[in-house]
């Protein structure tokens, strides 16, 4: 870790990356294990990749937004994130990546295979690329990886969708991540409630509210939706209650299965779309803040916070990791 800032970029990554910038599925594949490897040879290879992609903006031209879908199991995240990704490359301008992050790897296989068959079939443009990050039980682990492999995607994608189920931790961290969330639930009031419950309707940016196949329902769902936000007065609303513009409050009301408000829900994050890296910074320092919290505990972040503006300088996550403990252990010292 200590020569990070001396090694160049070696022939065979640099390969891989020109590779993976041109969508090349193997490669990406890689790279990205090698984004979520946790040695510090991995570190090294990362920085160099970072710098040499910062270094040449004129070939990583991914725009880098990145679209986070939470919501109950079921609720059909994945089902509207393949619609959506029909829509959006469909004429091959966006290049699109989706970041599937899988409870059930605890439990059985099923969904895992579920979840990449409903993306294979559905979807076999080149701009696409779909990938499923396991969730294991380790602290901070789920978070942690899709945050390493964002930092990559956001450089060779224009957009990148990360799906997330329940309502645990890891959701709530990837609002940090993602420039705009979007909570998914099942129409009639019992998800409202319980993410009531939970204080997680103040978490997303926008609602959704799937399997609204029938017009009758997505008008009930959305005043049901409305009543809620207004009980929990966490949202500042749109003065009309106007089902025809539920999007001025951010509600979109959507059937996958029927292909219902789906064009209007992927324009709107199309829309998004220049928003763009504008976020990175801080997400460095809360991930990095994460890092060091769960292996110094307060100890380790308070020096964090002393050296606050030096870190904050460095360029890539890793030189910020190497001068925070720099500065842990001349403390310690
Ligand atoms: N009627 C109806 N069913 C839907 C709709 N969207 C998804 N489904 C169904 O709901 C079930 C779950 O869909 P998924 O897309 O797997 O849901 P998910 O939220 O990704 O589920 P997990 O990843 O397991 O949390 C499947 O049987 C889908 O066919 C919809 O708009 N209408
Ligand atoms: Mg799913």
């Amino acid at each position: 870790m200590k020569d990070i800032l001396t090694h160049p970029l070696e022939p065979d990554v640099l390969h891989q990356l020109t590779q993976a910038a041109a969508l090349k599925k193997l490669p990406l594949a890689k790279l990205i294990s090698l984004f979520e490897n946790r040695s510090s040879g991995a570190a090294q290879q990362r920085h160099n990749i970072i710098r040499h992609i910062l270094d040449h903006p004129a070939d990583f031209t991914g725009k880098g937004a990145v679209i986070g879908f939470t919501g109950t199991p079921g609720a059909g995240k994945s089902s509207l994130i393949a619609e959506l990704c029909k829509i959006l490359t469909a004429n091959n301008t966006l290049r699109v990546a989706v970041l599937a992050i899988d409870p059930s790897s605890q439990q059985s296989g099923g969904s895992i295979l579920g979840d990449r068959t409903r993306m294979r079939s559905g979807n076999k443009s080149k701009n696409l690329f779909f990938r499923s990050q396991a969730s294991n039980l380790e602290l901070g682990g789920v978070t942690h990886n899709t945050f390493q492999a964002t930092r990559l995607l956001r450089h060779l994608f224009d957009l990148i969708i990360i799906e997330t189920v329940g309502i645990g931790q890891s959701e709530i961290d990837i609002q940090y991540m993602s420039d705009h969330t979007f909570l998914l639930m099942q129409p009639l009031a019992g998800d409202q409630i319980q993410f009531m419950k939970a204080g997680i309707m103040e978490i997303p940016d926008s609602f959704v509210v799937n399997k609204c196949d029938e017009e009758r329902l997505a008008r009930t769902s959305y005043h049901m939706l409305r009543a809620s936000l207004k009980q929990s007065k966490l949202i500042v609303l749109n003065a009309k209650d106007d089902f025809k513009n539920a999007a001025k409050d951010n509600i979109f009301l959507t059937s996958a299965t029927k292909q219902k408000g789906t064009h209007e829900l992927a324009e709107f994050i199309e829309s998004l779309l220049p928003t763009n890296k504008a976020a990175s910074r801080d997400i460095d320092w809360f991930y990095l803040g994460k890092s060091i919290a769960d292996q110094y505990g307060k100890f380790g972040t308070s020096i964090m916070d002393q050296h606050k503006d030096e870190i904050a300088s460095r360029t890539t996550y890793e030189e910020k990791l190497v001068l925070t403990l720099a500065a842990i252990v001349q403390q310690v010292k």
